[in-house]
């Protein structure tokens, strides 16, 4: 649902200007130095990038689904390194406590999440629980109006900046599943709070992951999110719901960028006395990187008009995670095979696209855990 189309183009107009001006010229820099210019992140602020997805009471934009995949496939013609900045506070840093958080902690942290004062981080994967989620192994102990966490959270991005954790911990040691898993709001600096190194990934270079460990880490039981022991698993699939739909769209937009590039190369590019364009074998790679763009643009709009209307759309949003982010995978490879040898070095920005966009098909729900939630979902609806 769009509220209002002149408000939002708006937005977007100034999206695109700050993505073609401001950050298009800094990717090779924030890729060498593995960090993104305080400039940069201030201008974020200042375009209230932080707080889109907030409720407007709380101080952010409180963007419909539909404006927010509409956002993301703006931002998303750049590093994808700059949009994973601003995508916790917006996504799933935040939306625990939207969702299903209290009053008061809304009151909290959502109005400092949404002026970007502090950042939010999202931490369910572990060790040994990563697809199988519910079988996540750090614990939460009741020991009067504190909550003992102990336990380690892997690959946790935006950790390093993090202000604010949504931990997802078991209240229940011995209860198996999801049912014994609580969620709760863990401030750094919390006394048995500790972080590990920052983790050298394959790609994304200015955005950071790393271990958070909590050793005897004490923390209110007023940071219990909505209060309720035994729902927070739920409150993660929820979340992930949100952030899949969100993480196609920027699947669908860096998709664009990489075609995009493609396109002008194959243009300027002559070989056998004409530009690579010309030639037939080259334009089925461009068209059906186009096609597929198109059909992931599609779905992903679809769905979040669907959500915005109320429906349950825990199956089209894996159906669009599952879509967009592998046809971002054969565009980012197409792209590179178009690029020829100058896809393969770093003069061109493909190269660096093609292992940033990789990431897509693991985090939040691998592919394969979208499939399973696709035909889980049909399975189930089949037999009611
Ligand atoms: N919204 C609300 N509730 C949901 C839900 C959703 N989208 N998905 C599941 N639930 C509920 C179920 O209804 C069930 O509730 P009941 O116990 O009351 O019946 C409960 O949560 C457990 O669900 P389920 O039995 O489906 O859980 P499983 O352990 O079988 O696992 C998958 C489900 C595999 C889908 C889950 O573990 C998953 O999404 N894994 C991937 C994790 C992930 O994305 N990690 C990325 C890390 S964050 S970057």
């Amino acid at each position: 649902m769009i509220r209002d189309q002149e408000t939002l183009n708006m937005l977007l107009d100034s999206v695109a200007r700050f993505v073609r001006e401001q950050l298009i010229p800094i990717e090779d820099e924030v890729a060498e130095t593995d960090r993104i210019p305080e400039r940069i992140i201030g201008a974020m602020r200042e375009l209230g990038l932080f707080g889109l997805s907030i409720p407007e009471q709380y101080g952010g934009l409180n963007l419909t689904m539909e404006e927010e995949v509409l956002f993301a496939f703006e931002i998303s013609k750049t590093s994808p390194a700059f949009r994973s900045l601003i995508g916790t506070n917006n996504g799933i840093g935040s939306q625990g406590i939207v969702i299903d958080g209290t009053e008061a902690q809304k009151q909290k942290y959502l109005p400092r999440l949404a002026a970007g004062e502090i950042i939010g981080s999202f931490a369910l994967t572990e060790p040994g629980a990563g697809s199988d989620a519910a079988s996540l192994r750090a614990t939460a102990v009741r020991d009067g109006d504190d909550y003992i966490l102990n336990g380690t959270k892997r690959f946790i991005t935006n950790a390093p900046e993090a202000d604010i954790f949504t931990v997802m911990a078991r209240t229940d040691p011995n209860a198996k599943g999801g049912s014994a898993i609580s969620a709760f709001v863990v401030e750094k600096g919390s006394p048995g709070l500790s972080l590990g190194k920052i983790d050298k990934k394959m790609g994304q270079r200015g955005a950071h992951t790393c271990d958070v460990v909590f050793d005897d880490c004490r923390v209110p039981a007023a940071n219990l999110i909505g209060g309720r022991e035994g729902v927070g698993f739920k409150t993660a699939m929820k979340v992930l719901d949100k952030g899949r739909l969100h993480i196609a769209a920027v699947s669908t937009g860096v998709a664009e960028r990489m075609l995009d590039d493609a396109l002008r190369y194959a243009m300027e590019r002559k070989q056998f006395g004409q530009p690579i364009a010309d030639f037939q074998l080259i334009q089925a790679m461009l068209a059906d990187s186009k096609a597929e763009i198109y059909a992931a643009r599609s779905m992903v709009v679809d769905a979040a008009r669907r959500r915005d209307a109320g429906e349950d759309v825990s199956t089209e949003a894996s159906c669009c995670k599952l879509f967009a982010t592998e046809m971002c995978g054969r565009v980012a490879d197409r792209a590179v095979q178009i690029h020829g040898g100058a896809g393969y070095v770093s003069d061109y920005s493909i190269e660096r696209f093609y292992r940033d966009v990789r990431l897509f098909r693991i985090y939040e729900g691998t592919t394969q855990i979208q499939q399973l939630v696709i035909a889980r979902n049909m399975i189930r609806a089949a037999r009611a």
